[in-house]
This record gives C-alpha cells, sequence and structure tokens, in this order.
C-alpha cells in the first residue's frame, strides 16, 4: 500500500538534506478525501488573516484542525486549543488527513507520528512566507509533514542560521515532504505565489503541516 502510494506519480521519494524526505504526488492517492476533509475543516474554522507579533498582517490566510491549533497575534506565536474567532475548540482533524500524515512518516523512516495538530495554510497570489523556523512545537524529535495542494510554489529551504543561503525547491499538488531528524529546525520559507488557476483548487495554493505540537 505504502509503495503504491508514493508511486503513484510513478516518480521515486527523494532526500532533499539529511532527515528531509521529498514523496512527489504521495497525497493524490486519496485526493478526493483529503480536500474533502479539508473542505469540512475550513468550513467550521474559517481561513483568516492572523496578526504577527509586530502587527503585519500576514499574507497567508490560516486555518486549523486537531487538539491544538497554531496562532500569532500581538502576544504571540503559540499553539492554542480553541480558535480565538468563535472560542470554539479547533476542529477535529478529518480521519483522511490523520492517515496520509502517519503513512506519509512512516515512508519516510519515522513510524508512529502521531500529530495532534494541523496548520492549514491558504496562499493567493503575491502571498509569501518569510525565512522562519517552525520551534513552537514542544518536541523537536518528531517530523513536521506538509502536504502542497493547489498552485505551484517555489518553497525556500535553509540552513540552521537565518543567513545560510537558501536552496529552491518547486512544490506541486499533491507533494508531501517529511521534514525531520537534522532538517527539523532549518530555516524555510515560501516565495510569493505566482498567479496561476489550478484544475480542481482554483485560483490558490493550500499547504497542511501536521506537527506533534503539545
Ligand atoms: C522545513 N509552511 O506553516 S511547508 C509553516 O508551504 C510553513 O505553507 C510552508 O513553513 C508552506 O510553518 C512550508 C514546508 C515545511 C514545513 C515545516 C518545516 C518545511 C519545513 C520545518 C522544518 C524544516
Ligand atoms: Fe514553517
Amino acid at each position: 500500500m505504502t509503495e503504491q502510494l508514493s508511486m503513484f506519480g510513478r516518480e521515486p521519494s527523494r532526500e532533499l538534506s539529511p532527515g528531509a524526505v521529498l514523496l512527489p504526488q504521495f497525497a493524490l492517492a486519496d485526493e478526493a478525501g483529503l480536500l474533502a476533509g479539508v473542505r469540512a475543516v475550513t468550513e467550521q474554522a474559517a481561513f483568516r488573516h492572523m496578526q504577527t507579533p509586530g502587527g503585519f498582517r500576514m499574507s497567508v490566510a490560516m486555518s486549523n484542525c486537531g487538539a491544538l491549533g497554531w496562532v500569532t497575534d500581538r502576544a504571540g506565536y503559540r499553539y492554542e486549543a480553541r480558535d480565538p474567532e468563535t472560542g470554539d475548540l479547533w476542529p477535529p482533524m478529518p480521519t483522511s488527513l490523520r492517515e496520509l500524515a502517519r503513512l506519509a512518516a512512516a515512508h519516510a523512516g519515522y513510524e508512529g507520528f502521531d500529530p495532534d495538530a494541523c496548520l492549514v495554510n491558504r496562499y493567493e497570489p503575491g502571498a509569501r512566507m518569510t525565512l522562519h523556523q517552525d520551534k513552537n512545537e514542544r518536541d523537536f524529535d518528531a517530523p513536521i509533514v506538509s502536504v502542497s495542494l493547489g498552485l505551484p510554489a517555489t518553497f525556500l529551504f535553509g540552513g540552521l542560521a537565518r543567513s545560510d543561503r537558501p536552496v529552491r525547491v518547486a512544490l506541486t499538488h499533491g507533494d508531501v515532504v517529511v521534514w525531520g531528524g537534522p532538517s527539523r529546525l532549518r530555516f524555510h520559507g515560501v516565495m510569493p505565489l505566482a498567479e496561476g488557476e489550478h484544475p480542481r483548487l482554483g485560483r490558490i495554493r493550500v499547504n497542511l503541516t501536521f506537527r506533534k505540537a503539545g
């Protein structure tokens, strides 16, 4: 089953750097289930543009599912059990999403990955994410699993210092990357999204990141 999924697009997995494994089109085996899950989540917890601690509006719109959700506002970056817009718990992580993350992690050598948070990012043309590290999670031993959907993006994969020159990686619809081990704390970002129209998603890119946050 794992082999079948990884070979969905006839492309083998590729190690981008120690601990970082690209699984091309891995998410397409259950594309319909995945898109239905994302829709269910964002119907309950609408995409919104959060504020950085410095007071800037993020160009990426975000939602979350799972026991914990990543939030930012003037008080800082953190994980919260409730959606600050509604006061409700974040929607549960759909089984189709959880299983995809578990299977991808196992395929990359991380057995038993049990994410409690999934951040859902929505990019419109022009939206970007500046270089940063993901370090609000309690445990850096667990990997982060990312799933790209919709319009293609140029991902920037840096080093352990902000000043390390990033490598560009093209990420397209259905690509999954598992970021663990020595790659877990590398700086990364996303170049401004180019204009385009995706046959199923339209004029957007959606990125899911599964995390062990708590
Ligand atoms: C490399 N999202 O939400 S996913 C983020 O495409 C984030 O929306 C980007 O960075 C996006 O925090 C990139 C790829 C990714 C995610 C986490 C990483 C790459 C990573 C953690 C460590 C190293
Ligand atoms: Fe990140």
